[in-house]
């Protein structure tokens, strides 16, 4: 098999090609071609300097990540890194695209790096739950301090080239178009210089000037990496860049590396990293389906959902039209929509100039008539079957024929839906999570009639519009809100049974969620869909609500919040909910945390294992990408279904047995056999 790596003079200076589609991931043949190649560079006495390139999309993107968990092959990175650095001829990294993970490590194993403008820089490995293992935890450092390297590091985010430049990662910023012959150009420049060496500088100076530096960062994290091991990991790292020798501190690396490597975290998270790419697939669609071009989008409702839905595309720079029924609540709409883009300014994420780009793609209508030319039109009216069949009916009437029209209804049937117009095919569900325009699950509900070329198309716009979307059948809250629903139920119960709402909300913040259940609800608020007569009161909710309990918003719900919002439980809620146990004849008991945590998210499982077996998700990865990206499901257990696996299926079903749930005989069947689900 011929090698991705291969080498051509351009006179004195020898540049080495790596050409491994689709990301120039550094797999054992690239390492063993790169390390081949440097060989030859330094053996051979006519070369006198080397430029390291990629053909394709991007600069090396990393290690190859389907590698993970096999047993290694040779040669390793580190080693293939070292020989090269230990050249007395300059080796230049020339970037473009992204340089991520293992190859960043690679261009700070170059002696000098030139990047094309557009290209970017990062070591993301936290985002897999690993830190880097070749060595970039201690060049890094050096090269750029530790104020620079931390971000870089425990953040996992990637830096333009121009701020690369800025911190010293990257020498030269080169022509977008001439990269090869400018790498070379500067190559040669060097040639006869003594070579820098990032492994032989000093690492952290500003950091042992401000030796609080590291505690700061890490408390300025806290809420980002509670729960998570590789950011804590990456900081240690750093930080013996500037406390050891640099033999020692890439030994501290490789320890902290291989101790990650094994543990169930970085399992979960490379698991995601894959099943967030597989979601994008649909099983039954070929790749290649014609997609149908969107140029215009119309959106019905200018209320939270239609908003926040219209900022998605007008962001992506596809024209909205927005349509509502009446001017004021048309104004009131665009200019929430105008307010939220002025806040992403204030906080430096967008320019003037950006958010007066995106509100000029913003035609707000009161009629329907100008939707007629649109390509897709969501519709984000309120949440009943019959306002949605009756603006279908109308939109199929004025839109074009060809064109998509979605919902973004969360639990409605939208094979109903799509039978109030004469165009079956081209409906389907887009169910965007609140804030439409910040959360990135976006639910596609595929209807029994939907086209192929449809759905494939709306797969395609999601990626364009930053969003992460799953494939659901028709049913009653879809994947997400479905199981949303079983852990609701045991919740609800838990507390009649003598659990402490507060108790309930603490187990799940402790699994890794931003907030339970009843936080939720004081959130979102109590009040939502009430029937606003105190005197009718037949749950724990409308008695909450009879004494003016609405949420967070009345500074009082199922806890009673402070100015600065910090709840505390409340003694009356815990009357209310003990009378009304008391009514229902129900008796009180000590209920223990992980009899509240088993009661929560096993039924949730179970339900999953029924939406598998019914086909109404395409794989288990499916739910999982649903419930990290729509629910907050810590993403370091790799989601409900990767986590069930991860503590035995089992587990699950003898836990909900215990608990007198019902298993479903799929998940049965699964734990039975071979203990996973896919
Ligand atoms: N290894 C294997 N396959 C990879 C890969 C990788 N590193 N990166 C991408 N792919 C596959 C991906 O699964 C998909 O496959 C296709 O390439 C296109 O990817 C030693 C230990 C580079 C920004 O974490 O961030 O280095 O679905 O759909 O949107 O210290 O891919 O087509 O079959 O994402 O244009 C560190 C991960 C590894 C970078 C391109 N590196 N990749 O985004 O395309 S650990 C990373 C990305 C490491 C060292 C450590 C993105 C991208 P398929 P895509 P994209």
């Amino acid at each position: 098999m011929t090698s991705p790596i291969r080498t051509e003079r351009r006179d004195n200076v020898l540049v080495v090609i790596s050409d491994n589609p689709p990301v120039n991931a550094l797999g054992q043949a690239v390492r063993a071609g790169l390390k081949d190649a440097i060989e030859k560079a330094l053996s051979d006495e006519a070369v006198e300097a080397v430029v390291i390139r990629c053909d394709g999309r991007t600069f090396f993107a990393g290690a190859d990540i389907t590698e993970f968990g096999k047993p290694p092959v040779g040669p390793n990175l580190p080693e293939t890194l070292d020989a090269m650095e230990a050249s007395d001829k300059p080796v230049v990294a020339a970037i473009h695209g992204t340089a991520l993970g293992g190859g960043c490590e690679v261009a700070l194993a170059c002696h000098y790096r030139v990047a094309v403008p557009s290209a970017k820089l990062g070591l993301p490995e936290v985002k897999l739950g690993l830190i880097p293992g070749a060595a970039g935890t201690q060049r890094l450092p050096r090269l750029v301090g530790a104020e620079a390297a931390l971000p870089l590091v425990v953040g996992g985010n990637p830096i333009s080239a121009k701020k690369a430049q800025g911190i010293g990662l990257v020498d030269e910023i080169v022509g977008e178009d001439s990269l090869e012959a400018d790498a070379i150009a500067f190559a040669k420049s060097k040639i006869g210089q003594p070579v820098p060496r990032a492994s032989e500088g000093t690492a952290n100076e500003d950091g042992v000037r401000d030796p609080d530096l590291f505690d700061r960062f890490r408390a300025s994290q806290a809420r980002k990496i509670r729960g998570f091991d590789a950011p804590n990991a990456a900081i240690e790292a750093v930080k013996a860049a500037g406390t050891m020798s640099y033999a020692e501190g890439v030994k501290k690396e490789r320890e902290l590396f291989t101790e990650l490597m094994s543990g169930t975290q970085s399992a979960a998270m490379r698991h995601y990293f894959f099943a967030e790419r597989a979601a994008n697939k649909i099983d039954d669609v070929p790749r290649d389906t014609p997609l149908i071009p969107i140029r215009k989008v119309g959106v019905i409702g200018a209320g939270t959902m239609g908003g926040g839905i219209s900022m998605n595309f007008l962001s992506a720079g596809i024209p909205v039209t927005i349509l509502e029924m009446n001017q004021d609540a048309l104004d009131r709409g665009t200019g929430t929509m105008r307010k939220n883009y002025e806040n992403t300014a204030k906080k430096g994420r967008m320019t003037a100039d950006q958010v007066e780009q995106a509100m000029g793609l913003l035609t707000p209508t009161l009629s329907y008539d100008e939707l007629a030319d649109c390509d897709l039109v969501i519709e984000a009216v309120y949440e009943s079957i019959d306002v949605k069949k009756e603006v279908f009916g109308k939109l199929d009437k004025v839109v074009k024929q060809g064109a998509i029209l979605a919902s973004n209804t969360s639990y409605l049937d939208m094979n109903e839906i799509a039978a109030a117009t004469q165009r079956p095919g081209y409906v389907l569900g887009m169910h965007f999570f609140s804030p439409a325009n910040i959360m990135k699950l976006l639910e596609v509900v595929r209807g029994e009639k939907t086209r192929d070329d449809v759905l494939a198309t709306v797969m395609k716009l999601s990626k364009t519009i930053g969003k992460v979307a799953a494939v659901s059948g028709v049913c009653p809250g879809f994947i997400g809100n479905r199981m949303l629903s079983k852990r609701q139920e045991q919740a609800n119960a838990l507390i009649m049974e003598g659990a402490n709402y507060w108790e309930v909300d603490e187990v799940l913040l402790d699994f890794g969620f931003p907030m339970g259940p009843f936080q939720m609800g004081d959130l979102a608020g109590i009040d939502i869909g009430w029937h606003r007569d105190p005197s009718k009161v037949a749950t724990v909710r409308e008695a909450l609500c009879a004494v003016g309990r609405f949420g967070q918003k009345a500074g009082k719900g199922y806890y009673d919040y402070d100015e600065a919002r910090q709840r505390t439980p409340s003694n009356e809620v815990k009357q209310i909910i003990a009378d009304f146990a008391a009514k229902e004849g129900k008796e009180h008991r000590e209920i223990s945390k992980d009899e509240i945590r088993e009661r929560l998210l096993y039924p949730m499982v179970n339900e999953g294992a029924k939406i598998l077996e019914e086909g109404m998700a395409q794989r288990a990865s499916d739910i999982d990408v649903v419930w990290i990206n729509g629910y907050g499901w810590p993403l370091y257990t790799g989601g409900p279904m990767f986590w069930a696996q991860t503590i035995g299926l089992d587990t699950v079903v003898e836990g909900l047995g215990k608990h007198g749930l019902p298993v479903s005989n799929y998940l049965r069947e699964r734990a039975a056999d071979s203990g996973k689900f896919d």
